[in-house]
């Protein structure tokens, strides 16, 4: 057969075998390049496949560690106290391939750098936005007044404005207009729909929530957020508020406290039978029998010059209200000194003195609210007597978690009410786009591991 020869534009031949060559060459190219490209995805496929699998495990863990804590939280000897920090695990606890943290503050001891505290967190530890007054509010750092106003005007039920506040008329006029809600927060993010409450107001440098400084809330405006670079972080209001402290008004085994103010024979007959008739009767004497005025247990105990010995035997029988719960009490060996500061009766520098003598007392000694009495002036304290507590049924638990080799970062914030016996979870949040939350050191030990591995 005649072999066929093609004549191209420029009239030069050449042979139909080079041109299969050619399309063949080209075929293969393009068989290649899909071949590669597939490889390459389906690599990155594999890879994602990894980081839902280890985002799984983070998740699994977190469910795990919620179930932890309610089982501490159940069998806790001390219902009613912050549970010993050293009775359980809360920093690299590892389940399966993952790991969880509770995140939590470092509560007066400075934390080390980038470093956060591990463990729970008392709710009682921080203001409560539903019984905190506007000049407690006002105390906090941050705090505008007009917010303070706002929020009282919030959640009352009226709809009289405080002065620099806002009821629906300043709501109902905004492009996206809704009602004052007129009750009590149920949340503290609640506070978003708040006139004033501007994202750093309520945030402040500690854009990722745990407590700590690090190295882009350090940096000024080089990364967000566009902090001050002055080696403190600058907190904002969110740090130091709770919709959920309140404490059950009976004493720990449920029976019913005795009202110091009302219920003088009652009162009485505790204090014979406590302490025998003759130091009753001198106990009786030093109050004069004038303790219907008192406002606080913590009064009670300061006139009537009982020792904190004794004060410590009676003080879970007493009370000075007949409500069922007491709602917003600040747990004073847990808060922060700014959360004390706003108290009536103190202010930053009696509120550091605290701060600085709980650091050298055992949490058995503080059960009792009488070691205060040691570090207050006496005025200070009947002045703070009504808002302090030492007790906590609330609970936070800030939870990180990672997969296998730190990958599939997950965080949930919850809160546990522990009143009733069986801790039940009040609030539950997805925080994981606030950023991580464990600090620099841990993020380079999996980056290294990760680095080693590849
Ligand atoms: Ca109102
Ligand atoms: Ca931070
Ligand atoms: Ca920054
Ligand atoms: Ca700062």
């Amino acid at each position: 057969m005649k072999r066929m020869d093609y004549i191209n534009s420029s009239g030069k031949k050449f042979s139909r075998r080079g041109a299969v060559l050619i399309i063949v060459m080209v075929i293969s190219l393009c068989l290649v390049t899909i071949a590669l490209y597939f490889g390459d995805s389906m690599l990155l496929e594999y890879r994602a496949a990894d980081n839902v699998v280890e985002g799984y495990e983070a998740s699994q863990a977190i469910e795990g560690a919620r179930r932890y804590i309610q089982f501490i939280l159940k069998n806790s000897e001390d219902l009613g106290y912050i549970p010993d920090p050293e009775s359980y695990k809360s920093e690299k606890v590892k389940i399966g391939n993952a790991s969880f943290w509770f995140v939590g503050r470092p509560g007066g001891e400075t934390s080390e750098d980038e470093k956060p505290a591990f463990g729970m967190v008392c709710e009682s530890s921080r203001l409560n936005l539903n019984t905190a007054t506007r000049e407690m509010l006002e105390g906090l750092p941050g705090m505008t007044s007009t917010l303070a106003a706002a929020i009282i005007d919030w959640r009352d039920t009226n709809m009289e404005l405080s002065p620099g506040g806002a009821e629906s008329q300043h709501y109902l006029l905004l492009d996206n207009p809704y009602n004052c809600k007129d009750g009590a927060f149920e949340t503290v993010e609640e506070l978003r729909l708040v006139m004033d409450a501007e994202w750093d107001v309520l945030y402040g440098e500690d854009t990722n929530q745990n407590g700590i400084l690090d190295a882009n809330e350090n940096d000024g405006d080089k990364s967000p957020p566009d902090d001050n670079a002055d080696g403190i972080l600058d907190a904002g209001i969110i740090e130091y508020l709770t919709a959920y402290s309140r404490e059950p008004n009976q004493r720990s085994d449920g029976s019913p406290r005795i009202n110091v103010r009302t219920q003088r024979q009652e009162l009485r007959d505790l204090l014979r039978n406590t302490f025998g008739e003759e130091r009753a009767n001198q106990i009786e004497q030093a109050t004069g029998g004038n303790t219907q005025n008192v406002r606080s247990v913590l009064e009670y105990y300061i006139i009537s010059r009982m020792t904190a010995a004794e004060f410590a035997q009676i003080e879970d029988a007493l009370t000075v209200s007949n409500e069922q719960t007491i709602p917003g009490r600040v747990n004073v060996n847990t808060a922060p000194s700014e959360v004390l500061a706003c108290l009536p009766g103190m202010d930053e520098g009696t509120a550091e003195k605290v701060v600085s003598a709980r650091t050298q007392k055992s949490l058995d000694d503080m059960k009792s609210l009488a070691w205060v009495a040691d570090v207050l002036e006496r005025e200070q304290c009947i002045e703070a007597g009504p808002y302090l507590t030492t007790r906590c049924y609330q609970f936070r638990a800030d939870i990180s978690a990672v997969g296998l080799n730190g990958r599939g970062y997950r965080r949930d914030l919850l809160v546990f009410d522990t009143r009733g016996g069986e801790p039940r979870v009040v609030y539950r949040r997805d925080l994981a786009r606030a950023g991580w939350a464990l600090g620099s050191k841990i993020r380079k030990e999996y980056l290294q591991r990760e680095r080693k591995e590849e």
